[in-house]
């Protein structure tokens, strides 16, 4: 079994002092850095926005952030700016060991949000993930970042429909927790089959 562990968005802006930071999010880069040599491979996402991306409520007058807006492919949470392109908020955090195999950026066009490393938040436009790991023979992935309850929940979830065998490595991700939606990314991956590692 080829074996890929999937680095979820380890980032400054979701560090404390970043534009989203998501609570102990520096906390998880030495856990991770420390499961990477048991893997086949390693692959980073980097959350990956335009300067006014449609997920910022700046990009939407009158809202503000954590409102939720109706966008044509469904409800979708407004975001204080983050991670804009090229910017130190969308850099690695400099404690996360970046040499993987490949780095897959997601978020990049305007319109659209992309939670997951597999498909946008229309759940239908591909980031190409998927023909990577099947073209590298890859069947079982491990997940680790930021944040739990968005960007990891949401790879998971399609890596468990998409027939990846998936565990998430719950003690190095960190969580933003907005009303409820932790508990909700919790139960939504164990009825997926996605093994939830303590
Ligand atoms: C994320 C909100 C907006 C994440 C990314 O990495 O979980 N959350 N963009
Ligand atoms: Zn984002």
């Amino acid at each position: 079994m080829t074996e890929a562990l999937i680095v979820i968005d380890v980032q400054n802006d979701f560090c404390p002092g970043g534009a989203l930071a998501v609570p102990g999010g520096d906390e998880v880069a030495a856990l991770i850095n420390a499961m990477m040599d048991r893997f086949d491979a390693v692959i980073l996402t980097q959350d990956w926005h335009p300067a006014g991306h449609s997920s910022f409520a700046s990009s939407h007058p009158g809202k503000a952030p954590f409102d939720t807006v109706e966008m044509p492919y469904g409800p979708q949470v407004l975001w204080p700016d983050h991670c804009v392109q090229g910017s130190n908020g969308a850099d690695f955090h400099q404690d996360l060991r970046t040499g993987g195999d490949l780095i897959i950026r997601k978020g990049f066009r305007p319109g659209i949000d992309s939670y997951s490393g597999f498909f946008e938040n229309d759940q239908t436009t591909p980031t190409g993930l998927e023909g990577y790991l099947r073209s590298r023979g890859i069947t079982a992935l491990t997940l680790a970042g930021l944040a739990t309850d968005f960007c990891v929940a949401f790879t998971a979830l399609d890596a468990a429909r998409l027939g990846f065998s998936v565990t998430v490595e719950l003690a190095a991700c960190r969580a933003i927790d907005l009303d409820g939606s932790l508990q909700a990314a919790l139960e939504g991956m164990a009825s997926e089959g996605v093994n939830l590692q303590p």
